[in-house]
């Protein structure tokens, strides 16, 4: 068979959607680092629908900070993928044109750093996942990591964001400058950028962090679209509907939503024309988005997998753990800013709707890797301000329970390999001591930095530990079941 491309493009079948745009003459105008398919089932396609609006400025350079797999599959197509958008009513596929070509930073991190230089580049978006940031347990720029210590000493080899980002702002200086777009689920995941990279450039040259002080912008943006690992099954399903080959497609669900910062001094595509709300401040949104979503992603992630669930459809469609969910949303709902005009029960109800999904079969290991960067924002900084207005927070913390119960699980009811976390190390040196509850609770706090200089911290650890308690000795479902008042 074979495979898609520019030059196959022309037969693909009438109802297979596609660039209606010349791609020859669209100019870089977007650096993406981290292109994975959150981004091409996210951004690159909000910039295609740009593209084809006639905005030709504005095509994008997509890197991958680690992997060639990526360039490996879509180089030879020209970048082109397809994305298929799976609700209830059927499938939709489109190919996608908006990547125009791909780079794998570790290859050849000089060609990134070219590119990153263009002064067609006007924008650098990154989707590195939390991890990616480096951050200690208390919050700041990891500076023993290697790659750090790498960075500072190899100014044109680096390894990290903060190493490319730096050396190009640096080698920009004296024309204009990109604006650095944050597209991670962190909070206020712009200025936490800004802040971490000055962390990170005062330590290479104060005058440069002062000049990134004053003309770079960080506006933030809450992304969101729920987008599985790709399969096999997606990749024969593509082929088989398009007639030719597509090395990675990607699949997700009709939903989908971009709030971003309206700070683009360089210049920005006309992303409202196309569904993306522009906004002044993105930190009510931001804050709905981590608290009810994706806490409550990771909480389906780690009871589902306790409870034999092996996607969030299935584990949603568990009663004891959708009743658990509304509990959950129940205690972060109160720590939502009341007046920005959201509206959480509205929300709720289409994250409802969403997990429900049969045809996302959306993988709960997937969503349980490096739960040690994703709680934080997710869960505990919800609990901490549950706690500090005398609030509830038993679902909160059962949530932080069953993470921690999962990890200790592997190897054991669950397959070693099924979702790792940049902490396995110490998480594993933790269990291997077979401590007391209230022990592992304590040193896992410690390590992950959950909490720390926060005064409710010890009395979220014995909540969290009461729960690891009953989850050792009786199961989740009967801490479900204990929780329900059953
Ligand atoms: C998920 C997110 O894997 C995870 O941790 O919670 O990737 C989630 O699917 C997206 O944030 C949805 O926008």
């Amino acid at each position: 068979m074979t495979g898609l491309s520019n030059a196959s493009l022309a037969a693909l079948p009438a109802d297979i959607g596609r660039p209606r745009y010349d791609r020859s003459v669209v100019t870089p105008g977007i650096v993406h680092l981290g292109v994975g398919a959150f981004h091409r089932a996210h951004q690159a396609v909000y910039v295609d629908d740009c593209l084809a609006a006639g905005e030709t400025g504005w095509g994008i350079v997509g890197a991958s900070l680690r992997s060639t797999d990526t360039r490996d599959a879509l180089a030879p197509q020209d970048g082109l993928y397809t994305l298929a958008v799976r609700g209830g009513e059927g499938e939709e596929l489109r190919v996608v044109g908006s990547i125009l070509s791909l780079l794998v930073a570790p290859e050849d991190p000089a060609r990134l750093l070219e590119a990153l230089c263009l002064p067609s580049v006007r924008i650098v978006t990154l989707t590195v996942t939390e991890k990616a940031y480096l951050r200690n347990a208390a919050g700041g720029l990891d500076f023993a990591h290697a790659d750090i210590v790498w960075d500072l000493a190899h100014h044109d080899r680096p390894k990290t964001v903060y190493g490319f980002l730096t050396e190009a702002i640096a080698r920009r200086q004296g024309t204009a400058p990109f604006t650095v777009l944050c597209c991670d689920n962190l909070p206020a995941n712009g200025a936490t950028l800004r802040r971490l990279l000055f962390e990170f450039t005062e330590a290479r040259d104060k005058k440069l962090a002062a000049y990134i002080e004053r003309s770079i912008a960080f506006p933030s943006s809450m992304v969101d679209r729920i987008v599985p690992a790709t399969t096999d099954a997606d990749r024969a399903h593509v082929a088989a509907a398009l007639g030719v080959a597509d090395a990675w497609p990607v699949r997700t669900e009709p939903f989908s939503q971009w709030v971003v910062e309206d700070r683009f001094p360089a210049g920005r595509p006309a992303w409202e024309r196309f569904g993306v709300t522009m906004v002044e401040d993105v930190r009510p949104f931001e804050d709905m988005k981590l608290r009810l979503l994706n806490g409550s992603h990771s909480a389906i992630a780690y009871l589902g997998l306790l409870s034999g669930h092996e996607t969030v459809a299935d584990a949603f469609g568990d009663p004891a753990i959708r009743r658990f969910v509304q509990g959950l949303w129940a205690e972060a709902i109160p720590t939502l800013p009341g007046n920005a005009g959201l509206d959480p029960e509205t929300y709720t109800g289409s994250l409802t709707a969403r997990y429900d999904n049969p045809a996302l079969q959306h993988r709960t290991a997937q969503i349980a890797n490096d739960g040690s960067q994703k709680l934080p924002q997710r869960i505990v900084a919800t609990a901490v301000e549950q706690l500090r207005r005398g609030a509830p927070v038993d679902h909160l913390t059962l949530a932080i329970a069953a993470w921690i119960a999962a990890c200790e699980a592997r190897g054991r009811t669950l397959d070693a390999g099924l979702f790792t976390d940049p902490l396995d190390a110490q998480l594993t040196m933790i269990f291997a001591g077979s401590p007391s509850a209230a022990d592992t609770v304590s040193q896992v706090f410690a390590h992950a930095g959950f909490a720390s200089q926060q005064a409710e911290r010890t009395e979220l650890q014995r909540a969290v530990a009461t729960h690891l308690e009953t989850v050792r000795a009786a199961g989740i479902s009967a801490a479900l079941s204990t929780l329900a008042g059953e």
